[in-house]
């Protein structure tokens, strides 16, 4: 399929000039004016990325200096089902969606290896928001199939941040809602605070992703299929500009994270729940329970918000909220939207271990039928 492969990167290349100027060699740096970093006296650790809604090991408060952090990732093109009958023609930061969160903390340095196969069709880059500079990176990892490359940048401002490719023009919403979206939390050196600035911790972290796909339909209603990413292209760029998602799901698919892949917590563990969308707004909603602590925009520096019911999440952001379990059985985790939730796949679940408590919610009359009526 070279002459779509050729025509897709053409039409890539042709609407991101000028603001992606590439180089004129893969080999040659973009940055090579500028005075060399010396960085030789920093620790390196490396990071093995884990596929969500689990986050690598990582220390809540940093352990000393900052360090830098490698990160490797590969971008993968691949169909995914969505759901019963609907596949996307979906594109990947490491085969998942969302791709991994990476945690580092302020000042870290985060250096990602970011390939891209021979075996796939299309260029992509990444634009990290915690980023400066250089659209968030992106104008200097644009790869080719069968491509890589190294970016090394410092996360000076903590909070979580969402990561997406941006190769340029349409392929840039194309990319995000195909999938190519993922996170990153930088910590406080010193770790989260409270609203008084106490220090606070989590026992669990649960890395959620919202997705909107557009998955063309036939004339006959049918989710249609296809053979490969760039078939897709049109057909999802009808659809995509209509606004109207066939899904809306969480970690990349209907049920992804219910049932028997349902979030796990006990009575009595704080949770840090992360939600990041790419490309639209959402509001998560726990139901049964609250946000004990909301960084409503993810932003560390900010004092948190309390007690929420819901909060929100803009498109193109990651929030995080902090929740204390007090009760057990099985919470649904919504975007309360509830048409999204319960009809495009929005929802996922979180199974609570422990001990019932009566004084805080007891069932004191089961439902009965009423006579004399
Ligand atoms: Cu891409």
């Amino acid at each position: 399929m070279l002459t779509r492969r050729a025509a897709l990167m053409g039409a890539a290349g042709a609407v991101s000039l000028p603001i992606f100027a590439r180089a004129a060699k893969a080999e040659e740096a973009l940055t090579p004016a500028a005075a060399p970093a010396d960085l030789s006296k920093l620790k390196r650790i490396r990071r093995e990325l884990v596929a969500p809604p689990f986050v690598h090991e990582h220390e809540q408060v940093a352990p000393g200096e900052p360090r830098i952090v490698e990160f490797e990732m590969t971008i993968v093109e691949k169909e995914i089902q969505v759901d019963d009958g609907a596949y996307l023609q979906g594109m990947t930061f490491n085969g998942s969606i969302p791709g991994p969160m990476m945690v580092v903390h302020q000042d870290d340095y985060v250096e990602l290896t970011l390939i891209n196969p021979p075996q796939n069709m299309l260029q992509h880059n990444i634009d990290f928001h915690a980023a400066t500079g250089a659209l968030g990176g992106g104008a200097l990892t644009l790869v080719n199939p069968g491509e890589k490359t190294v970016l090394r940048f410092k996360a000076t401002r903590p909070g979580t941040f969402v990561y997406h490719c941006a190769p340029g023009g349409p392929m840039i919403p194309w990319h995000v809602v195909a999938g190519m979206v993922g996170s990153i939390m930088v910590l406080p050196r010193d770790g989260l605070k409270d609203h008084e600035g106490r220090r606070v911790s989590y026992d669990r972290v649960y890395y959620i992703g919202e997705n909107e796909f557009y998955i063309p339909k036939d004339e006959a209603g049918v989710y249609k299929r296809y053979g490969d990413v760039g078939e897709s292209y049109l057909d999802t760029l009808e659809v995509m500009n209509g606004l109207v998602p066939s899904h809306v799901v969480f970690n990349g698919k209907v049920g992804a994270l219910t049932g028997d892949n349902a979030l796990k917590a006990a009575v009595g563990e704080k949770v840090l729940f992360v939600h990041s969308q790419g490309n639209r707004d959402s509001r998560p909603h726990l139901i049964g329970g609250h946000g004990d602590l909301v960084w409503e925009a993810g932003k560390f520096n900010n004092v948190p918000d309390r007690d929420l019911e819901t909060w929100f999440i803009r498109g193109g952001s990651a929030g995080a909220a902090l929740y204390e379990f007090l009760q057990p059985g099985v919470y649904a985790y919504v975007n309360h939207n509830l048409i999204e939730a319960v009809n495009l796949g929005a929802t996922a679940h979180v199974v609570v271990a422990g001990d019932w408590n009566n004084d805080l919610m007891e069932q004191v009359v089961a439902p009965t039928e009423m006579t004399g009526i």
